[in-house]
């Protein structure tokens, strides 16, 4: 499994606040609506009983959640209270966080970031404004801290800005930085970060790519032109499609997952704006409704502010 940071997670990080700390205070709008309701609900019975479990559902519906994954949790949850016989109302959140973990650790096989065995290539997709630039800045100067040799390549040939900005973070993150004119195709900036990736032995080529959206058919065009040049160019390196959404945008963020997954084979997701929201049951959504696996999660606009997504300490940071 790749090291994502150079120190483990549980381990308490000074200098930043430490790792569990930022997720938490950048979770604090999700954890104070999910969590508050939650607890003034238990509070609010003396047994454990149908109309309980009601507005629990409702929470969680209201939550982004989802319908689908939403049924399936509370059912469990049913069943897990019958067979524990918890008759106290304040014991069924434990059982309800373990039944969300246990939902989210089995609809997908793993939530790592796979960029091993090296030279790897990081695709970033995704509709305007949702991250990717800033992602990919943050994506970059962590690699590089890990020890990786690390390049960006600039495939939002849209705008000018776009190149510029990303620029900026390849500067800011201390890596290399390949990049056309603007209006130039986005798939000759890509052959040419893979030619200069393979030239300078470049551990993880990552490239941004335009987010305009218009219908489908424009996306798969624009997208597909990249994936062959991936595959041509750099048939051996391993690949990672990963999918930025914004976690603010809620119901549309999971809208966004369906047709570039329906588009593309995305093998994880990014969360991006964890911090400005109460919506971060999304990442619950499209982990076990689109089975999507979510990998990393942005919770403020600052180079540190990226961090590997793990199940057990994001649900914990909602709930608790
Ligand atoms: N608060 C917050 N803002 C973010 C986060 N990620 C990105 N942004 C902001 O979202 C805006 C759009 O980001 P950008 O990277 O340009 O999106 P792109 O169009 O997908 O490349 C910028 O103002 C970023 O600073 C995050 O995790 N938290
Ligand atoms: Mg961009």
């Amino acid at each position: 499994m790749f090291n994502w940071f150079k120190k483990d997670i549980d381990k308490e990080d000074k200098e930043n606040g430490g790792i569990l700390d930022k997720l938490k205070s950048g979770l604090a709008k999700t954890r104070k609506d999910m969590s508050n309701k939650i607890e003034d609900i238990l509070s609010g019975y003396k047994g454990v009983d149908d109309e309980l479990f009601d507005d629990l559902e409702d929470v969680l519906v209201s939550a982004d959640v989802g319908v689908g994954p939403t049924m399936k949790i509370i059912q469990g949850l049913r069943e897990s209270v019958r067979e524990n016989r918890i008759t106290d109302p304040m014991e069924v959140k434990e059982l309800l966080k373990d039944e969300i973990k246990s939902l989210m650790i089995k609809s997908v096989t793993s939530n790592n970031l796979e960029l091993e065995p090296h030279p790897s290539v990081v695709l970033v997709v995704g509709v305007n404004g949702v991250g990717k630039t800033t992602t990919i800045g943050k994506m970059a100067y962590s690699f590089k801290n890990s020890g990786k040799k690390v390049l960006i390549a600039a495939g939002d040939t849209f705008r000018a800005a776009a190149i510029d900005q990303l620029e900026e973070w390849s500067r800011r993150s201390g890596v290399e930085f390949v990049a056309h004119k603007e209006g130039s195709d986005p798939a000759a900036v890509i052959f040419d970060g893979i030619q200069a990736a393979k030239a300078r032995k470049t551990d993880i080529l990552i490239c941004d790519t335009a987010g305009r959206l218009h219908n489908k058919s424009n996306l798969m065009n624009e997208l597909n032109k990249i994936f062959r040049i991936v595959d041509r160019e750099y048939e051996n390196a391993t690949k990672e499609i990963l999918l930025v959404l914004d976690a603010a945008t809620g119901q549309n963020a999971i809208n966004q997952a369906r047709v570039f997954k329906e588009v593309a084979n995305i093998t994880g997701v990014i969360l991006t704006k964890l911090d400005g929201t109460a919506k971060g049951g999304v990442a619950i959504a499209l982990q076990t409704e689109l089975n999507l696996p979510i990998k990393m999660i942005g919770v403020g606009e600052k180079i540190d502010d990226l961090q590997p997504f793990e199940v057990d300490s994001f649900i914990d940071a909602i709930f608790d």
